[in-house]
């Protein structure tokens, strides 16, 4: 708190004005400024890049003005705040949608028209900070968009992976992984705090003492400390309010290890800090797996206990009690990633401001809700209790201590040694682990699932014991998406459209896209939306051909598959059912196809042997398909490398049919089905996820559905499933199968694709077979739906029209009434 009078005054009587509406006059001055006394360049040198970080640090400014006008209000009101933990964020590039929270796109490419310059070159420039794998990490991030647009008091913490997720390139059609340098021409979005920064302990033992009024002490001696510095970045809601993304990173406390200098030994001395400084080095790129990294362990605590520093700091800072911490604080924990903070919170309120237990645990448990985004069985993390007992010797004695509680308060209640087992926090089977979902949910007010489906099958199945305990803790809040950065700012040319007919709702009012509803059938309208979806799709073509040297029609029916390469998401359904239009044409059965364009994007963990192969796949079926002037005039194949935020937003405008096609039962949610849909795509999906609530609002008719459902799937396992039976019997399969081990599709290689192919006839896990016949049909009927294009806009049209669920604003608005309390205070 500043003591200084002077400043004090100085910032009361001249509060920081509205960020907001700035004219022409002042951007070109600011700019003007930054680039000269900002970054120190002249105009001989500056490059495009000097451009870009120039108008980056005059936007900070006006996003921190907005941002300390929140903190004001917040202060006044002393409301309830938010703490979102998340190991993952993937902002995506901050100019754009900074600029359309501030209203000032415009006037900024105006600004800069004068100066001779070109906002979308400068737009161009930016390089996305790609701290996340996929979905769990973009929600994140469209969570903080909300949060600030809607006013909530609330802060995002997380990591500073100085490395984020890879690059993906292609080398022979294999995915090749180059390493990500997000910060190589510096971040001119964050501002570092040195002076924000806490200590975390790892290692060493425990001792365990009695003080002189026979209360028991425990002293945590570790054999390493590591310092985390924050480093904040402003987060713009729409004309509103400002909040902070607060990302940690590590170093070492001494840069030198002096004894190890002092005799000359400069190597050993340095290697220490930088072994300290390894923790925030690198993102793990692994989605619903796991690694059992002891270095991710150390990552997750690492964010944990910075941030519970922080907040406890923030908290005592107001003058507050910790026995009332719960009512000021919502900690909502994004999947179990940060779910060593039950343990670390008890282990901080117990230990050193000697709470007692049972007060402690009262805290705790009204403090933390948790977020679960999977119900793979592989994906549910785990720790062995021998690692974590290494890395974090008290918060294992904490969770025994928790677990024993725990099950003795579930003994009580008569419940079976086998249902204790099952709900144990530690898993005896095996080398011995502890159940991080267990302990999340333990440790909990609330657990939500992310779609109406999943946290159904929550409850049924992964949590089912624990549902049945505590029914009132379990709830759903299904995601949504930052409509304004996935259609106001991605779109503009819809975004312009829908506009002019109804006006400036929509941006923070999704639903009032039902206003366009009396347009859907109305010719001249459908008319302008097919002319704005070509443009998309020729500005994707131009951008496709510069990466990849393929040239799209864009006249042809875009079928568009983007998301991270797994087995369970059937890219490789997909590709069968283009292996299936390639050999009817190649039979003379092919004059009902309707020319498509098949675009694939994603990472595959670069460990994950399958989800590799079926990017060799895919580019393989490109070659054969691209280069056979007998069907590459009616099918096109591309896979896009390197799927990231930016090129998201090129892409869900362009689409015309979007590929929601995982089996059903596990999509937790997915959230680009909704970027889609709100661009005017159909989807081809199962009912899984949120399909099933976006069939529900767009309309059974306006949506192609395919597929076994949950239950089905269920009952298929359990009789018995055998692939090789359908093979067998659907000739068309046999054949598209049988092609991939013909040798056609690898230079005669008939082994390349072997293990696909036996894993299908085999084991099949996704039942990529029982759903193909049904997948076929229903993209027979897409490609009829296709030739009647007046039909298509009008379904294309009810599509967007229907989004309003969709938005993340709805999402944030359900957390705060369901689960977290807050009331929300906008400063506009
Ligand atoms: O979270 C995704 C779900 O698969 C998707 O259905 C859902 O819409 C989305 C948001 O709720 N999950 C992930 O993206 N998960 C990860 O990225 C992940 C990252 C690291 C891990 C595990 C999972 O260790």
């Amino acid at each position: 708190k500043t003591q200084n009078k002077n400043i004090e005054d100085y910032f009361t009587s001249s509060k920081p004005g509205s960020g907001l509406d700035l004219s022409k006059e002042e951007i070109k001055k600011s700019f003007l400024e930054k680039l000269f006394y900002g970054l120190g360049r002249i105009p001989t040198v500056a490059t495009d890049n000097d451009y870009y970080s120039a108008l980056a640090l005059a936007v900070r400014d006006w996003v921190f003005r907005q941002y300390v006008r929140s903190l004001e209000e917040y202060a006044e009101q002393d409301s309830r705040g938010v703490a979102y933990l998340s190991a993952e964020y993937l902002p995506g590039p901050h100019l754009g949608n900074n600029l359309l929270n501030l209203s000032i796109t415009k006037t900024t490419r105006e600004a800069l028209a004068d100066l001779d310059l070109d906002l979308d070159k400068i737009l161009e420039q930016e390089v996305e900070p790609g701290l996340g794998n996929g979905g769990l990490g973009r929600l994140a991030s469209c969570y903080l968009d909300s949060m600030a647009t809607l006013g909530v008091p609330s802060i995002g913490y997380g990591i500073r992976y100085e490395f984020g997720i890879f690059n993906q390139t292609l080398k022979d059609g294999w995915q090749a992984e180059v390493t990500d340098k997000w910060l190589h021409y510096g971040n001119p979005w964050e501002v570092v705090r040195p002076e924000i920064a806490f200590e975390v302990k790892f290692g060493g033992y425990t001792e365990h003492k009695y003080d002189s009024n026979n209360k028991l002490q425990v002293n945590w001696i570790p054999d390493s400390e590591i310092r985390g510095t924050a480093y904040d970045t402003p987060i713009l809601g729409y004309r509103s309010n400002g909040i902070i993304m607060r990302l940690w990173s590590a170093e070492a406390i001494e840069s030198f290890d002096f004894a190890a200098y002092n005799m000359g030994d400069y190597y050993r001395a340095v290697e220490k800090k930088m072994r300290s400084e390894n923790i925030t080095k690198v993102l793990y790129p692994n989605d619903e797996n796991l690694s059992g990294k002891e270095l991710r362990l150390k990552q997750q605590y690492f964010f944990v206990s910075c941030s519970l520093q922080d907040i406890i700091r923030l908290h005592l800072l107001q003058g507050r009690e910790l026995e009332n911490f719960h009512e000021k604080f919502n900690i909502q924990l994004n999947d179990t990633h940060p779910s060593i903070a039950v343990a670390e919170l008890m282990r901080i309120l117990v230990d050193i401001h000697q709470m007692e237990w049972d007060e402690a645990w009262h805290v705790t448990r009204h403090t933390f809700a948790y977020t679960n985004h999977t119900l793979l069985p592989e994906a549910l993390e785990k720790w062995s209790v021998n690692l974590l007992g290494r890395l974090l010797p008290r918060h294992l004695e904490i969770i025994y201590e928790i677990n024993s509680r725990f099950l003795n308060e579930l003994r009580k209640q008569n419940f079976s040694t086998e249902q204790i087992s099952r709900m144990s926090l530690i898993d005896d089977r095996g080398e011995p682990s502890i159940r991080m979902a267990h302990l999340a949910t333990v440790g909990s007010h609330k657990v939500n699932g992310v779609s109406a489906l999943h946290s159904r099958l929550l409850k049924s199945m992964v949590l089912q014991d624990f549902a049945e305990l505590w029914p009132e803790k379990f709830t759903n809040v299904t995601n949504g998406v930052a409509h304004r950065r996935f259609l106001a700012l991605s779109n503009p040319g819809l975004a312009d459209l829908i506009t002019r007919k109804i006006g400036k709702e929509w941006l923070t009012d999704l639903s009032a896209l039902r206003n366009l509803e009396k347009f859907a059938d109305d010719k001249s309208f459908q008319e302008e939306w097919r002319n704005i979806k070509f443009k998309n799709k020729e500005r994707l073509t131009a951008l496709i051909e510069e990466r990849t040297g393929v040239k799209l029609d864009p006249s042809m029916l875009f079928d568009i598959h983007v998301k991270r390469i797994h087995e369970y998401k059937r890219q490789h359904l997909k590709v069968l059912h283009i292996l299936s239009l390639y050999l009817r044409l190649k039979n003379g059965k092919g004059k009902d196809i309707s020319p498509t364009s098949f675009i694939f994007g994603g990472k595959a963990a670069p460990g994950y042997f399958m989800a590799k192969r079926i990017i060799k796949l895919i580019t393989a079926v490109a070659d054969l398909i691209n280069n056979d002037p007998e069907v590459n005039k009616k099918l096109k194949v591309v896979f896009l490398p390197n799927f990231s935020v930016k090129l998201a937003q090129q892409v869900y405008p362009a689409a015309d049919l979007s590929e929601q096609i995982s089996m059903a039962g596990k999509e937790a949610s997915g959230t680009g089905n909704m970027k889609f849909s709100l661009n005017g795509a159909l989807t081809i999906g199962t009912l899984d996820g949120a399909n099933v609530e976006i069939r529900e609002e767009v309309g059974e008719k306006n949506f192609f559905l395919f597929g076994l459902t949950t239950e089905e799937v269920q009952e298929t396992k359990k009789a018995g499933y055998h692939p090789y039976r359908i093979y067998e019997q659907n000739n068309d399969l046999r054949e598209v199968m049988d092609f991939l081990i013909s040798g056609k599709l690898s230079k005669g290689d008939k082994e390349l694709f072997r293990p696909i192919y036996d894993n299908l006839l085999q084991q099949d896990p996704y039942l990529l077979l029982k759903d193909y016949q049904s997948y076929i049909e229903a993209m027979d009927e897409v490609h009829k739906t296709w030739k009647d294009q007046n039909e298509w806009a009008k379904r294309s049209i009810l599509n967007v029209i229907n989004m309003g669920k969709f938005s993340s604003d709805r999402s944030i608005s359900d957390y705060c009434e369901d689960i977290w309390k807050v009331e929300t205070v906008k400063v506009v």
